[in-house]
């Protein structure tokens, strides 16, 4: 079996490997020339454990070869982004010029997937754009949608045993996806409808901001009420029926920042939570700001001089390199930007350099600063010494004790 993806990034190259590790023939499209010369040398363009050998390997046997346009192939597969416009409007327009890409080469019998996060109704438009432009093939096509759910940093595992969702545009794509997928997926595969497994991806991702938020209202609370919001949380989790996540300075990524708008702008009188959290989730990197800006300015005034600020972590999340609509990013330029000349030591263990940020070292930068702002709890900064002497603020639970 021949299969076509289209897109090499986060998700689309991972998804390549492993099937072609799975004996499927693929080739993988990429506008991008440098990631398309890259994958064709064996070289990872993105970092994810444990993928690199394998993608040598499945180059090195021809199973996985990279190009610039589609083949024709027995399963066409959308792996693009899907980002948003202005007013937070999802903006189909990669998935569609992808899908206009293979139009040319479909013949019946040929499974057509989209994987990208997409708004309700996505499949079935992108299914009337290929029957608008190849009537021949009304119904002689599967078409069906199946987002991914793996977690950067342990792609490899979750892409195989993870549960997943199928959603045909009819019964006889759902079927034909999942024999597709089930030649390298272990974990149970869901049969449903393209709208269900369109909106069962954005509700995933909601949930999580919505839960996120709650813990986020919760931090703000307990800060004016002068409650340790860490040991709050852990207390009531005793409780069998609760269940809050962390608090942090925000919420980033390419995925939980971004997906509940893809409901919020389709369905806006209907999602009052879904959208309150994400404002919720918005405020609390401005309120942290604030609260840091605050802070330098009581330390000048008290010492009459400005303090040394260490910004700790610029990452989304712990433990990864991904600044992707990073709410610690945007803090440090908030707080770079409303305080006059600020004596600020940006620090990111995880990358070499950054564009806009000098970089300091993790040690360096706590031994030397008045104000240590802890805004993404890497590992390492949990090994470091609490000090007495310094204006601690810790926005991620660093120091939870
Ligand atoms: N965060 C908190 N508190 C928490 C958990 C997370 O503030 O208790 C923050 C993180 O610091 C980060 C943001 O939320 O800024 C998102 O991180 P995450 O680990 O929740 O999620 P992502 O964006 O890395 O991956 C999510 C996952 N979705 C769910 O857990 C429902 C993943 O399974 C999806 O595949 C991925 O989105 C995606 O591609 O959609």
């Amino acid at each position: 079996m021949k299969a076509c993806f289209m897109g090499l990034g986060y998700i689309g190259l991972p998804t390549a490997i492993i099937a072609a590790k799975h004996g499927i023939q693929v080739v993988g499209v990429d506008v991008n020339p440098e990631v398309v010369e890259k994958t064709n040398a064996g070289q990872l363009h993105i970092i994810e454990p444990g993928l690199a050998q394998y993608l040598k390997e499945v180059v090195a046997d021809g199973s996985l070869v990279a190009t610039d346009t589609p083949q024709e192939s027995d399963a066409y597969f959308m792996v693009v982004p899907t980002p948003f416009k202005g007013n937070h409007v999802p903006d189909v327009s990669f998935v569609e010029a992808a899908t206009r890409a293979v139009i040319p080469f479909l013949k019946p019998g040929d499974l057509y997937v989209i994987e990208s996060t997409s708004p309700v109704g996505t499949t079935e438009q992108m299914a009337e754009i290929i029957y608008k432009e190849r009537p021949e093939l009304k119904d002689k096509l599967y078409i069906a949608y199946c987002p991914e759910r793996v977690l950067p940093g342990n792609v490899i595992y979750e892409l195989v045993n993870n549960d997943r969702v199928i959603g045909g545009i009819d019964e006889a794509s759902t079927k034909k996806a999942m024999e597709f997928y089930s030649q390298f997926v272990k974990g149970t595969l869901h049969p449903t409808n393209s709208r269900t497994a369109e909106m069962c991806k954005l509700t995933e991702n909601s949930s999580r901001d919505v839960q996120i938020a709650f813990a986020n209202e919760l931090s703000m609370i307990c800060d004016t009420a002068g409650i340790n919001v860490w040991e709050l949380i852990h207390l009531a989790n005793k409780h069998p029926r609760v269940n809050i996540l962390q608090p942090g300075c925000g919420v980033g990524g390419h995925c939980i920042a971004v997906d509940p708008y893809f409901i919020t702008a389709l369905y806006p009188k209907e999602s009052r939570l879904i959208a309150t959290a994400r404002s919720i989730n918005n405020h609390k990197a401005d309120w942290s700001a604030e609260k840091v800006v605050n802070a330098m300015l009581r330390f000048e005034l008290e010492h009459n001089r400005k303090p040394v600020v260490a910004m700790m972590g610029v990452a989304f999340k712990p433990d990864i390199d991904d600044l992707r609509e990073s709410p610690a990013k945007y803090i440090i330029s908030k707080v770079m930007q409303s305080y006059n000349n600020a004596n600020i030591l940006v620090v990111e263990p995880n990358i070499e350099t950054h564009n806009v940020f000098k970089l300091t070292d993790y040690h360096e930068a706590y031994d030397k600063a008045d104000i240590v702002v802890f805004l993404t709890a890497h590992s390492q900064f949990k090994k470091l010494p609490w000090c007495d002497d310094k204006i601690i603020m810790d926005f991620c639970g660093i120091f939870k004790k």
